[in-house]
């Protein structure tokens, strides 16, 4: 089942609001492993999708913070089968790390006959190859504080203690009208869930923008984990939001301060370096066969733009606070030419 879970499709004839599915594993790794799941470099594995904003937040995050080393990564193939995701793109169609051909075999070796949805991000306890939670929101705040032991040298604090309550009302607005707001939109079954879901996209971009007209980033003076939640769907905007989900007043290129912010981040090593646009098209194109049923996946949008200089330094901010940007890309996790502008 793609990402809108079991209430979502166009087919019925009733006008049901979209309801995204509950996280169900929500146990937490902390430093001090009290849900039995302690912070350990080299004992989870973070299964993700390229294309899926969700876990997109985790590989931007657990770049910046330098966790490459700590915590491996599996990429799933962006089309799911009728068993979900699936390691087709490894060797053998296996994951090397747990030896599963589907990510359904961590979720059954936690819980048998498991009722909800296989999602990513995932992360899977390597020796007893047990999903440990699939609980994006709490994973990347996880990664920023209970992960700090093992945080690169000049890792940025993300969730920085004196400015969680505004982080917290930022990313809950965003996460309502925007990462939310287009998956409202975009699986309405009715003109009026539609209209409602796409007048907030464009009412909280109008915010956002206004807001970041004089500053260079959402929160403070660094990057935050609320620039990471507004990125992830940002960057997918043009290449799917506007066109597959009808969020098409305007494109994010056409907003003089919301697409200059969106390359700024892109161009920070850590945010663009992750994102596969070949991934994320096939995903939402070929997968969501209820809302287009062709499965063609489109051209464009032109990606070079991504590129271009961006000239947000000029609103000063320190990206990485008293820290350092992250190095490069470790070999085998670099998104291949295909996905890059
Ligand atoms: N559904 C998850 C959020 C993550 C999510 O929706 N991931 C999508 C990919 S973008 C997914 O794996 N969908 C498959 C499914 O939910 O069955 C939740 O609400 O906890």
């Amino acid at each position: 089942m793609p990402d809108p879970g079991p209430a979502a499709g166009n087919s019925a004839p009733d006008a049901r609001p979209f309801k995204r599915s509950r996280s169900h594993f929500a146990d937490r790794i902390t430093a001090d492993g009290r849900d039995g799941w302690p912070v350990e470099a080299g004992r989870y594995h973070l299964v993700v999708s390229r294309a899926c904003p969700w876990a997109s937040r985790s590989v931007i995050s657990r770049r910046l913070l330098g966790l490459e080393d700590a915590l491996s990564l599996a990429i799933a193939d962006p089309l799911q089968d009728d068993r979900s995701w699936r390691f087709t793109l490894d060797p053998g169609g296996r994951d090397p790390v747990l030896g599963i051909r589907f990510l359904s075999e961590a979720y059954d070796a936690r819980e048998t006959g498991y009722p909800g949805g296989v999602s990513v991000p995932a992360v899977v306890d390597i020796p007893s190859g047990k999903l440990v939670t699939n609980d994006y929101r709490q994973i990347t705040l996880d990664l920023a504080t209970e992960w700090r032991a093992l945080h690169r040298p000049g890792a940025p604090d993300l969730y920085p203690e004196a400015l969680r309550a505004e982080i917290d009302e930022v990313m809950e607005e965003i996460y309502q009208d925007l990462n939310n707001g287009v998956y409202r939109a975009g699986f309405a079954t009715g003109q009026s869930a539609y209209d409602e879901a796409c007048g907030d996209v464009f009412r909280r971009l109008g915010l956002l923008s206004a807001r970041l007209a004089g500053r260079r980033y959402l929160v403070g003076d660094t990057l935050t984990e609320a620039d990471i939640r507004l990125f992830t769907t940002l960057v997918r905007f043009d290449a799917v939001y506007h066109g597959h989900f009808k969020c098409n007043r305007f494109k994010l290129t056409e907003d003089p301060v919301l697409w200059p912010y969106a390359r700024d981040l892109f161009q920070t090593p850590g945010f663009g370096d992750t994102v596969d646009f070949h991934h994320i098209k096939q995903h939402y194109y070929r997968v969501h066969t209820d809302i287009d049923p062709t499965g063609i996946v489109p051209l464009g949008p032109d990606l070079a733009g991504w590129l271009a200089p961006h000239h947000r330094a000029e609103l000063g901010g320190r990206p990485f606070g008293d820290g350092t940007p992250p190095g490069p890309v470790p070999p085998g996790e670099e998104v291949p030419p295909s996905g890059r502008p």
